[in-house]
């Protein structure tokens, strides 16, 4: 048995997640945390909200909500929803937790200790009627490239040119709309990333087996123009965690909190905490490689614009901080999806979003459509037809229609209890052959994540019974031999139970309908298909299920595809 630690990418606070954020993290993380514990191993799989930096503070502000408030809300919210898509995370905290405020002052602390933060005077702009600094999108004002009157501090969103608040003609406060400002000093720390910077290209030249798209992008950063920047990772906000060197206060850093970039993926280690703290578990075990973490393998889930914070400024808290920190073994990096010809947009509410995607069907068919078309090798495209195409096809035709054929046969010539009598034959041997060996692939492809080749896999072991049936035909067989189909039906009762079994991961609310239906707690992984395929004796009782997928109609998918064509109200 391993230990396996799973994180996914933490979602931003500021609102509901669409199905692109979904796909590109916290749902083929849960594929994977499912599947190790389907396997046996022990399992600690963490997910948290990411509560700091700007967009929360305006977020609030437009919600017309006290930040703290606001991030407690919308933590509920998200917990709700990520429970619903079946998101079995061990536990789901918040970055904003006192554990992570101890552990980001810590690591600061040690950072600085050893050498590795140096304080830097900036110019940034101050606003006298607000009281404070305007980082960022708190200040807007006309770009000096194109005349666009609402440019925002950090970017022109007409020209898209990145600015500097000191670059915006007649700058005005976002807060307040105040044009008294002026530019002030402000010191602020710089973690001294070019220091680390051999230290981190060893490490990631030690991964040889991460996804190119990992790899390359590490590298980019690394390399590229001037190389590894220094980072600041403070800023002038009130919300956050305040700077602080251990326990002890920071002169000169009054007021200020800690960059978002900085505390967010500490949470990762601080989430451990804070799980361990409600179930009375050990976290340490799991993070510190001193503390008996040595043998965890930890493996991260994240869209790609996440990964130079995952390969290089996280790594670089860790190896600077010279404590024995597990570090991350695997990164699984996604592309993006698309939506319906154009992206899916937060700011613009284009697309579908978790809590509008759950109004409509269940999680499996999302779950479903999402894994089987993850952007793993490019980014990839939903559109309403093909949803409805892979749904009616994969779910209703294939799987659901094997499990409603055979156990509304067998309760029409058999009873509610599967069948005794005959044995295998040379089709069933095929069967049995053919089965083992594709899961046995399914296994590989699911060991190395590679999530649309694991769908597939799937699918064809779905595939393979209902040809399975359709050949041997059991309706036919019934008539001149009783006992033949007796085994054919047994087969078919006992392919039930072993595709619930092997789909939890992609759909385990069906999965569990299915070994409901098969009257049974046995979700033993099959390691030997022939035995398992015989874990329903005859005269084991069964229910006909409830219809495990409805197609949908063209109706529906004109309804749907209108209604969210434009942005959300
Ligand atoms: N919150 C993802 C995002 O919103 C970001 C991930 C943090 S992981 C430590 O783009
Ligand atoms: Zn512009």
């Amino acid at each position: 048995m391993a230990r396996i630690l799973i994180t996914s990418a933490l979602p931003y606070i500021n609102g509901i997640k669409h199905l692109g954020n979904l796909v590109g993290s916290q749902l083929p993380a849960d594929l994977f945390a499912r599947y190790m514990r389907g396997r046996g191993n022990e399992v600690l799989f963490l997910c948290a909200t990411d509560e700091h930096g700007t967009p929360a503070e305006l977020a609030a502000a437009k919600a017309g909500k006290p930040v703290a408030e606001y991030c407690a809300e919308l933590h509920e919210v998200q917990a709700d929803i990520a429970r619903r898509f079946g998101l079995s995370f061990d536990h789901f905290g918040r970055s904003s937790s006192p554990q992570n405020h101890k552990l980001t002052q810590h690591l600061a602390g040690v950072l600085a200790d050893n050498g590795l933060i140096r304080e830097v005077s900036e110019k940034q702009v101050y606003s006298k009627a607000d009281g404070r600094f305007l980082p960022d999108r708190y200040i807007e004002g006309t770009c000096p490239n194109c005349g666009y009157d609402r440019a925002r501090g950090d970017q022109c969103e007409n020209c898209t040119k990145q600015l500097d608040p000191t670059d915006l003609i007649e700058p005005r406060s976002a807060v307040s709309g105040s044009t008294d400002l002026e530019v002030r000093e402000t010191k602020h720390l710089y973690l001294r990333q070019s220091a680390l910077k051999d230290d981190l290209d060893k490490w990631i030249d030690s991964k040889t087996d991460w996804p190119i798209l990992t790899t390359s992008i590490a590298k980019k950063w690394l390399h590229d123009g001037d190389g590894l920047q220094d980072r600041g990772i403070t800023r002038d906000l009130d919300w956050g965690i305040p700077v602080k060197r251990g326990d002890a206060d920071w002169p000169g850093m009054e007021g200020k909190v800690f960059y978002v970039w900085f505390d967010a993926p500490i949470e990762y280690i601080a989430c451990a905490a804070e799980w361990a703290e409600a179930t009375g578990n050990d976290w340490e075990r799991w993070w510190r490689t001193d503390k008996g973490a040595g043998d965890v393998r930890y493996v991260q889930f994240m869209g790609k614009d996440n990964v130079p914070f995952h390969t290089l400024s996280f790594p670089a808290t860790l190896l600077g901080s010279g404590e024995p920190w597990k570090m991350v073994d695997h990164l699984k990096s996604f592309n993006y999806l698309n939506y319906d010809g154009g992206q899916f947009s937060t700011s613009q509410g284009r697309g579908v979003f978790m809590d509008q995607a759950l109004d409509i069907l269940p999680a499996d068919y999302w779950r479903w459509w999402l894994l089987s078309h993850a952007p793993e090798s490019s980014d990839s495209e939903f559109t309403w037809e093909n949803f409805q195409q892979s749904v009616n096809k994969d779910l209703a035709d294939v799987l659901g229609n094997f499990v409603s054929r055979i156990t509304k046969f067998c309760r029409s010539k058999f009873g509610e209890t599967v069948p005794d009598g005959g044995s295998y034959g040379a089709q069933e041997e095929t069967l049995i052959a053919e089965l083992t060996r594709r899961i046995r692939a399914y296994e590989a492809h699911m060991d190395t994540m590679e999530v649309r080749k694991s769908a597939q896999e799937l699918r064809a072991i779905w595939v393979a019974g209902n040809e399975y049936l359709q050949t041997a035909a059991p309706w036919a067989t019934f008539k001149e031999d009783p006992e033949r189909a007796a085994m054919q039906v047994r087969l078919g009762l006992n392919l039930i139970r072993l595709y619930a079994v092997l789909s939890a991961p992609f759909i385990p609310a069906a999965s569990a309908s299915m070994l409901e239906a098969m009257q049974t707690e046995d979700s033993a992984w099959p390691e030997d298909v022939a035995a398992a395929l015989a874990a329903l004796p005859g005269g084991h009782a069964f229910s006909v299920p409830e219809v495990l997928f409805a197609k949908i109609t063209d109706e529906q998918r004109e309804d749907w595809e209108s209604r969210f064509s434009g942005s959300r109200p």
